[in-house]
Parts: C-alpha cells; sequence; structure tokens
C-alpha cells in the first residue's frame, strides 16, 4: 500500500465520498484522502503532449493528477468510440504512482460547445444553441433539449463503461461532469421551447427545496426568475449523465464552477450563468443528487475573496474542493486554508511544461520556478497526508494561510488557543530578527499553518513561514507552556518515529516554521496562573 497510490490493488474498493456530521471525506483505497491535485492545460491531453506532462507532475509531488477527456476525441463519429488516450493515460498514471480525475469535456466547456464533435457542434438545428433575450444565438448550448442530453450521455456512458472495463483498481478516483458549464451573455435560453418551459410551473423537487407548494419560475424566483430557471435546466441534464455514468462505475462525481465575484453583485450576463455559481446552489442540490461536489475554481488571488469563496463552498450538503486555482505564487499557500476547512483537495491549473500559459502576463520566466511554492507545500503534507484526511474527517483540523495584509490569524482548538504570526523572525536569524518584523517575501505571501488534534492536550504541528503560539483560554486560571515538542515522521505504518525534541531557543520563541519541511508533535501543558 502507498499513499501516492504506487502499489496496484486489484478489486479495490470504490473510491467514495462519505459524510458525518456535516462533514466529508473522500475514500480512496478505503480510507480518506486528500488530493494534492494538478491539471494539466486545456489542450495537454494527447499522447505527444504527456512528456511535457509528466516531469512537471513528478516535480510537484502532486498524488492526483486532472486531464480533460473531450468528448470530440472519443467519438468522431457517432457511435464509434476511441479511447486510445484514455488507456496510455491510464498506464502512464500508474508508473508514475498517481491517481487520476478525469473531466468530461462534453456539451460544457467554459459555457461553450468547443470540445463537442463536429457533427455536435456544427448542426445547430438537432443540438440548439441558446437564445439570448434579444434573439441572438449564443455559442452555449441549450439544456432543454433531449437530442443533446442524449448524445452527451451516450458518449459519457461509454467513457464510464471503459472505466469499469479498464480500471479495477481505481486509479481514476473522481469524475468531473462538463467544464465550467453555464453561458456568458444570457440568463437563459429564450428560444421559443424554453420559453414555453419557462411559462410553467416549477418542478415539484424544486418547489420542495424553496418551501413552495406551486407557482410559476417568475411567482417563485422574482427577479432572479431566468437564472434558476437556466441553473435547474443544466443541473438536470448534468444529474442525467452523471446518474447514467454512476450506473456504469459508481465513482465520485463532481462539478466546477466559473465563479462571479463574491463580494459583489454581478449582473447574470456577465458571468456563466446557470453555472453553480454561490447564488444558484440550492437550485443545483434539488436538480442534481447524484452531483456529489460543487467545486469552486477559484482565480481570484486576494485573501477576501478567496476566504469568502471557501466559505460558500464549504457547506454541510457540500465537500469542498478546489478542483482549479491559480498556478502564480500568491496562490500556493490557500492550500493550508482548504485542508484546515477540512476540504477533500486542492488544484493548481495549468500544470505541465508544454509552454501554454492561462496567465501569461504573470507566468514566471521559468516553469520549474513556478512549480516551487507548491511543490514544497505538497513534500511538506505528503508524508502526513492519510493521517490529515482521517482527522479531518473527525473534525479535530484547523489550518490557515498567511493573509495579503500579514495580520496574525488566531485558531480556537477548543482547549487551547493558537495564535500565528506571519512577520516574525527565528532565533538566530541574522540580526536578532526575532525581535524585529520580518520583511515580506517580495514574490508576496506564502505562510501557512497545519494543526491537527492527537488526543486532548496533544497536535500535530507544521507550516511554512510562520510562527505558532499556544495560549490557555482566558479565564481559565492557566498559563500554557510547551510541556514537549517533538520533530520526526511518521513511518509507512502509521507509527511516529522521534528525530530530535525541541526546546530552548526552539520554542522559547513560539513555534517557527521556516521553508525547511518539519513536523512536530506538541505536547500541551500549564502551570496555574497564581
Ligand atoms: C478555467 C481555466 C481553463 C472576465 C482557465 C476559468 C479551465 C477552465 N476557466 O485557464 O479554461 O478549463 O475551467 C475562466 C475564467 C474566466 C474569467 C473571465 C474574466
Amino acid at each position: 500500500w502507498s499513499a501516492q497510490g504506487g502499489d496496484i490493488v486489484l478489486d479495490a474498493p470504490l473510491p467514495q465520498i462519505v459524510h458525518k456530521d456535516g462533514r466529508h471525506a473522500l475514500l480512496v483505497d478505503g480510507k480518506p484522502f486528500f488530493m494534492l491535485g494538478a491539471q494539466v492545460n486545456n489542450s495537454s491531453a494527447w499522447p505527444a503532449q504527456m512528456p511535457l506532462v509528466w516531469p512537471a507532475i513528478d516535480r510537484l509531488g502532486a498524488n492526483t493528477l486532472e486531464v480533460p477527456i473531450a468528448w470530440e476525441q472519443i467519438e468522431t463519429k457517432p457511435g464509434t468510440f476511441d479511447f486510445s488516450y484514455l488507456d496510455l493515460l491510464l498506464a502512464q498514471a500508474r508508473t508514475h504512482g498517481v491517481r487520476l480525475v478525469l473531466l468530461w469535456f462534453g456539451a460544457w466547456k467554459n459555457n461553450g460547445p468547443s470540445y463537442t464533435p463536429a457533427w455536435v457542434k456544427l448542426d445547430n438545428a438537432r443540438y440548439p444553441r441558446v437564445v439570448d433575450a434579444k434573439g441572438e444565438l449564443r455559442d452555449s448550448l441549450s439544456p432543454i433539449f433531449p437530442t443533446t442530453l442524449d448524445a452527451d450521455r451516450t458518449a459519457f456512458v461509454a467513457l464510464m463503461r471503459h472505466i469499469r472495463e479498464k480500471d479495477p483498481q481505481h486509479t481514476v478516483i473522481m469524475v468531473q461532469i462538463e467544464n465550467e458549464t453555464g453561458t456568458y451573455g444570457s440568463a437563459r435560453d429564450h428560444s421559443p421551447e424554453a420559453n414555453k418551459l419557462f411559462a410553467g410551473p416549477v418542478p415539484a423537487p424544486l418547489l420542495k427545496a424553496r418551501g413552495r407548494t406551486g407557482g410559476t419560475w417568475a411567482e417563485v424566483f422574482g427577479k432572479e426568475a431566468d437564472e434558476a430557471f437556466h441553473a435547474w435546466y443544466i443541473a438536470r441534464f448534468a444529474d442525467e449523465v452523471a446518474a447514467a455514468g454512476k450506473a456504469e462505475l459508481d465513482l465520485p462525481m463532481y462539478v466546477n464552477v466559473a465563479l462571479r465575484d463574491p463580494l459583489k453583485q454581478q449582473e447574470p450576463t456577465s458571468y456563466s450563468a446557470g453555472g453553480p455559481t454561490d447564488n444558484v446552489i440550492d437550485v443545483w442540490k434539488a436538480g442534481a443528487p447524484h452531483i456529489d461536489a460543487i467545486g469552486p475554481d477559484i482565480y481570484f488571488p486576494e485573501t477576501p475573496k478567496y476566504h469568502a469563496v471557501l466559505k460558500l463552498y464549504d457547506r454541510p450538503d457540500n465537500p469542498l474542493f478546489v478542483p482549479e486555482t491559480g498556478h502564480t505564487f500568491a496562490y500556493a499557500r490557500y492550500l493550508f486554508d482548504v485542508m484546515g476547512r477540512r476540504g477533500i483537495g486542492f488544484s493548481p491549473f495549468g500544470v505541465d511544461f508544454t509552454k501554454e500559459a492561462n496567465d501569461p502576463d504573470k507566468i514566471p520566466a521559468s516553469a520549474w520556478d513556478m512549480l516551487e511554492p507548491f511543490a514544497s507545500n505538497y513534500r511538506l503534507v505528503a508524508p502526513i497526508m492519510r493521517l490529515w484526511a482521517r482527522q479531518a474527517f473527525e473534525g479535530n483540523v484547523w489550518g490557515a494561510s498567511e493573509p495579503d495584509d500579514r495580520k496574525p490569524v488566531d485558531l480556537d482548538l477548543g482547549n487551547w488557543k493558537a495564535r500565528v504570526h506571519y512577520d516574525k523572525g527565528t532565533f538566530g536569524a541574522s540580526d536578532w530578527t526575532w525581535m524585529k518584523p520580518r520583511p515580506a517575501n517580495p514574490q508576496g505571501p506564502e505562510g501557512g499553518v497545519l494543526v491537527a488534534a492527537l488526543g486532548p492536550d496533544e497536535y500535530l504541528v507544521t507550516g511554512r513561514m510562520a510562527r505558532i503560539d499556544f495560549t490557555a483560554p482566558e479565564g481559565s486560571g492557566k498559563r500554557a507552556i510547551l510541556a514537549r515538542v517533538e520533530e520526526g515522521r511518521y513511518d509507512d505504518g502509521g507509527n511516529w518515529v522521534l528525530h530530535h525534541v525541541w526546546n530552548g531557543d526552539q520554542t522559547d520563541y513560539g513555534l517557527n516554521f521556516t521553508t525547511v519541511p518539519r513536523v512536530l508533535k506538541v505536547k500541551l501543558g500549564s502551570y496555574p496562573a497564581r
């Protein structure tokens, strides 16, 4: 057995997402798993590109790779399927010891049908596009036509059947349905067929979710009616595709989101309307019960926005999963927040050496350098990933990244409190910097901490460019002390192996983490205040 999935277990248990007290876990090989992910660029899923993909994934130390499976690539002619790329991908993923998340680029890819086969995207009569309020067509398929659903679902079922036949060891752990669904430039389809549905009653499951007994879209949703209507039909479409796929192989399935701004109001015509944006999560939950998670694609580097998005998608009815995030320096530290919120995975987008860049202005000169901030965090977390995922499912974990303003962050650990500083030096660093603020990294904030409770007064603590201090709760009459601090590691059997004990200068000024990966087991104690 290996956390990286390197050893093959035939007839391994199916990956699944389980729930307990409003918390969630992704089980891989029967045990909680955190995806230290990476997603390749959109045009990298071709055999000739793979030599440019694997060195980046190996370098990053990802345990999960997200790769598109394009409808146009597997079904060039209706009913004729070609899975040669997928077969190659499965074999190579096993060799490299990573699990796969496959991305079904079907009827929607960033709102449009670009990844549908030519026989779909060139036949608007049979596979109609959305008509906007002015009567003009948008390059986005309408979700209401059975021809479109049938065609997409048929191809997806063939894909899932192939995975069932060729992947008994479950190298594939999860599948994304479509990609960033919704429509840019129109809140819904205004075709005559859609208008007829729109004038009719809101479907029963959605009424129930809204606590209503009847009504039209306009009556129930007011000025949000167009978007709610579009969201419902796209959710139903995605759900039908997922349900049919699960009948072949019951893998966890999720959808990703082209977000709207989490902190200000936006017109639905200014984002991918009808996709699972924060304002219509409930519509999606009612319409798509076979979708296990709704995962935000986070391309906002600012702390307030990033945190707002995490909060919106971390719900008792939704496992937190960030299937895409930016690959520039600022994003690397948000891994600490996703883990602290007991998320199931995190994945920078555009990880390969194909020299594509989704943020060409900001990509550093060397893609190698680009990976390092993510890679060093993955090196820190990978050895404790299984333990962390298990503790997260029990609810006993905390994590926080360095905010843009570098202000301290307080963690409430129950029995104890912790304060995390991101601007303090370590003892013995040049010029006694533990007394003075540590200058900010010119590349931007990078710090973070992770804390997992192992027992009432015992914690696993790790981090990067951060200082953590523990205190007793106010009014407890106690002063906290570090009873014992051990640096070490867990062996393959999950047993703690002590390397050495921290004391003196290593503990008198808080527990300081640098860029060196260190894992601590901290035992807290106290003495009476008086
Ligand atoms: C993401 C990625 C890829 C006015 C961007 C983000 C990926 C897709 N889309 O590199 O295309 O396949 O899921 C869309 C962000 C739109 C911003 C519009 C700003």
